[in-house]
C-alpha cells in the first residue's frame, strides 16, 4: 500500500476510537449523570455561549430542530478532529492519544461548569476521552502506518490478514460506541427515575376548578382546540436534555429583597390550597400566524401569597427566577403581587403534574407575559431585585426586560395556501390578548369591508378566544385577512414587526384559492 490509503486507514481509526469513546460516554452519562453526558454538557455550553445573531440565524435556518442541527455539527467538528487525531498519532505519536485525552478533558471542564451540574458531572467525559484515547494507539498501529523510529528498519508491508484485522477491529469499536450511544439515548429520553417518580405523584384536588364552557368551542373542522393537550403543547427551552428533578429533593428559595426568606419544599407546596387557572403561554418568537402559543388549565399556587410571606421590600421592581439548569427570567413585580392576575408556581397542567419538559415539578405561568419573562420551567429560585441591577437570559442576549404578549390573531380555516371548494365556506381562528381579553375580531377578504366575526365564550381573559365567519366563497384566488380588538379598545395593529425584541406584530394574512 502507498502512504495515501495508508493514512485514510489511520484516520478511520481515530474515528472508530472517538466513536467508541464517545459512546461509551454517552451511556456512562444515561446511566449517572443525564445532564453531563458530553455533547450535552459542550452543545449546552456553545448554546449559552453562542451570540444573539448566531442564535437567531440558528433558529431562522433549522427552527425548532435547532438544537439537532447543533449536535450534527459538533458530531461533525468531532469526527473531523478524530480522523486528524489517527492521522497524527500515526505520524507523530502520541499525538492521537493526546488529541482525545485533550477532547475528554474539553468536555469534562463544560459537564462540571453546567448549572446543573452533580458531583459525577465529570465521569462521562472523562471515560470518553481516556477510553479514545486507550483505543487510538493499538487501532493506529493495525492500520499498518506506525512510523518506525528513526534508526529501526521499515515495519513489514502489512498483509491482507492483518488488514482484515485492522477492518474487523476499527468496525467493533465503532459498532460499540454507537450502539452504547443509541442505548444511552434511549434510556435518557424515557428518563425513566424521574417518569417513575411523575407517576407516583397525586395531586391534591383543586380548592377551586376551571369549567371550560361548551360554547367556548366552535364546531369548525382544523379549528385550534381551545385547550390544548400536553403532547401538543409548544416545547421552547435552552435544555438539550430535560432537566431531571426529584420533586422530594426540589426547593423554591424566595430571598433578595424580602424580609425573610422563604423555603418551600414539595410537600409544602402541595399542602397548600391548590387553585385551577386557565391561560395561554406564548412565546416572544412565535411569528404573526405562528404556531408557538398555547393553552392550558393549570394547578397552582398564587406568587403573590408566597411573595407576600416573604415581604418585599418597597424598592424591588421585579423577580428573577432562575430553573435547575441556569435559565433566568425577570418578571415584573407588579404581575405577581397584583391580586387580580393569577400568576402562579404551577404543579398541574391540564390534570396532570407538569410533563418533565414542561417543567416537572414546578413552573411558573403568569398570565400576559411572554414566557421568556416569566415561565421559568424547573424553577428553584425567586431572587426579589430590581430591573437596575439585575438581568435575565434572553434580556442578556438583545430581547427587551419587557414582556407583555401582543394583541393578536391567527386564521386557522382555510390553511394559507389551501383550495377551498365554492360555495359556503368558513374562516375561523383564534385571536388573544391575555390577561386584557379579546372582545371583537374582524376579518376582510380581499379588499372588501372588514365584517364581524363570531366569538366563542372566553375561558377566561387570560386564554385565547375562537371565532368564526361564514363566508361564501367564489371562484378565484383570494386574500384574507384577521384583526382583533381587546378590551382596552385597541385594534391591532397593521404594523409588521419581527419578534425581536419584543414579538411580532401585523395581521395575519393568507391566500387561498376556490374552485
Ligand atoms: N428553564 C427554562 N424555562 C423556560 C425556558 C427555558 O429555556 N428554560 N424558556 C422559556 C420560554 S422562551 C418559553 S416561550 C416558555 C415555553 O414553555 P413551554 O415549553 O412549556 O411551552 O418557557 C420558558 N421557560
Ligand atoms: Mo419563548
Amino acid at each position: 500500500m502507498t502512504g495515501r490509503p495508508r493514512y485514510a486507514l489511520a484516520a478511520l481509526a481515530g474515528i472508530a476510537a472517538v466513536v467508541l469513546g464517545a459512546g461509551v460516554g454517552e451511556f456512562a452519562a444515561a446511566i449517572a449523570a443525564p445532564a453531563s453526558s458530553p455533547f450535552a454538557a459542550i452543545g449546552g455550553t456553545l448554546i449559552d455561549a453562542a451570540p444573539p445573531w448566531a442564535k437567531n440565524t440558528a433558529i431562522a435556518l433549522f427552527g425548532t430542530g435547532d438544537k439537532a442541527a447543533l449536535l450534527t455539527g459538533i458530531a461533525i467538528v468531532l469526527l473531523v478532529v478524530a480522523a486528524v487525531a489517527g492521522v497524527l498519532e500515526a505520524r507523530f505519536p502520541p499525538t492521537g492519544r493526546i488529541i482525545c485525552l485533550v477532547l475528554g478533558a474539553v468536555g469534562v471542564i463544560a459537564a462540571v461548569h453546567r448549572p446543573d451540574a452533580d458531583s459525577l458531572a465529570w465521569a462521562p467525559s472523562a471515560i470518553s476521552g481516556i477510553l479514545a484515547a486507550v483505543a487510538i494507539g493499538p487501532l493506529v498501529r493495525l492500520a499498518g502506518v506506525r512510523m518506525p523510529a528513526t534508526g529501526e528498519p521499515a515495519e513489514p508491508e502489512t498483509g491482507t490478514t492483518t488488514r482484515r484485522g485492522f477492518f474487523a477491529w476499527t468496525a467493533t469499536a465503532a459498532v460499540v460506541g454507537v450502539v452504547a450511544a443509541a442505548v444511552g439515548t434511549a434510556m435518557q429520553g424515557g428518563s425513566r427515575a424521574v417518569s417513575a417518580l411523575r407517576k407516583a405523584v397525586h395531586l391534591p384536588a383543586p380548592v377551586s376548578t376551571v369549567t371550560v364552557p361548551s360554547s367556548a368551542s366552535l364546531s369548525v373542522p382544523g379549528i385550534t382546540p381551545v385547550i390544548t393537550s400536553n403532547a401538543d403543547f409548544y416545547r421552547i427551552d435552552t435544555a438539550l436534555v430535560v432537566p431531571q428533578v426529584d420533586p422530594d429533593t426540589w426547593r423554591l428559595r424566595i430571598h433578595g429583597l424580602v424580609d425573610r426568606e422563604v423555603i418551600l419544599t414539595w410537600a409544602q407546596l402541595l399542602a397548600l390550597p391548590l387553585r385551577e387557572s386557565a391561560a395561554t403561554l406564548s412565546c416572544v418568537s412565535n411569528d404573526v400566524g405562528g404556531g408557538l402559543i398555547s393553552t392550558a388549565v393549570w394547578l397552582g399556587y398564587p406568587l403573590r401569597e408566597l411573595l407576600a410571606k416573604a415581604g418585599v421590600h418597597p424598592d424591588a421592581d421585579m423577580v428573577l427566577s432562575t430553573s435547575v439548569d441556569g435559565f433566568t427570567a425577570s418578571t415584573p413585580l407588579e404581575t405577581l403581587t397584583d391580586p387580580h392576575r393569577e400568576a402562579i408556581l404551577a404543579v398541574g397542567m391540564n390534570g396532570e403534574p407538569l410533563p418533565p419538559e414542561h417543567g416537572f415539578p414546578v413552573r411558573m405561568v403568569v398570565p400576559g407575559l411572554y414566557g421568556y419573562v416569566s415561565a421559568t420551567k424547573w424553577v428553584t429560585d425567586l431572587e426579589v431585585t430590581r430591573f437596575a441591577d439585575a438581568t435575565a437570559y434572553w434580556t442578556d442576549r438583545g430581547w427587551s426586560s419587557h414582556g407583555p404578549i401582543k394583541l393578536e390573531s391567527r386564521i386557522d380555516v382555510p390553511q394559507n395556501g389551501s383550495r377551498v371548494k365554492a360555495g359556503d365556506a368558513v374562516i375561523a381562528g383564534v385571536a388573544w390578548h391575555p390577561h386584557t381579553a379579546i372582545t371583537g375580531v374582524q376579518v376582510q377578504v380581499d379588499s372588501g369591508p372588514w365584517q364581524h366575526a363570531q366569538l366563542a365564550t372566553a375561558v377566561s381573559a387570560d386564554t385565547w378566544v375562537q371565532w368564526r365567519l361564514p363566508w361564501k366563497a367564489a371562484a378565484g384566488s383570494h386574500r384574507i385577512r384577521v384583526r382583533a380588538m381587546d378590551a382596552d379598545g385597541t385594534v391591532q395593529t397593521e404594523t409588521i414587526a419581527p419578534p425581536e425584541p419584543n414579538g411580532a406584530s401585523g395581521w395575519h394574512t393568507i391566500q387561498v384559492t376556490v374552485a
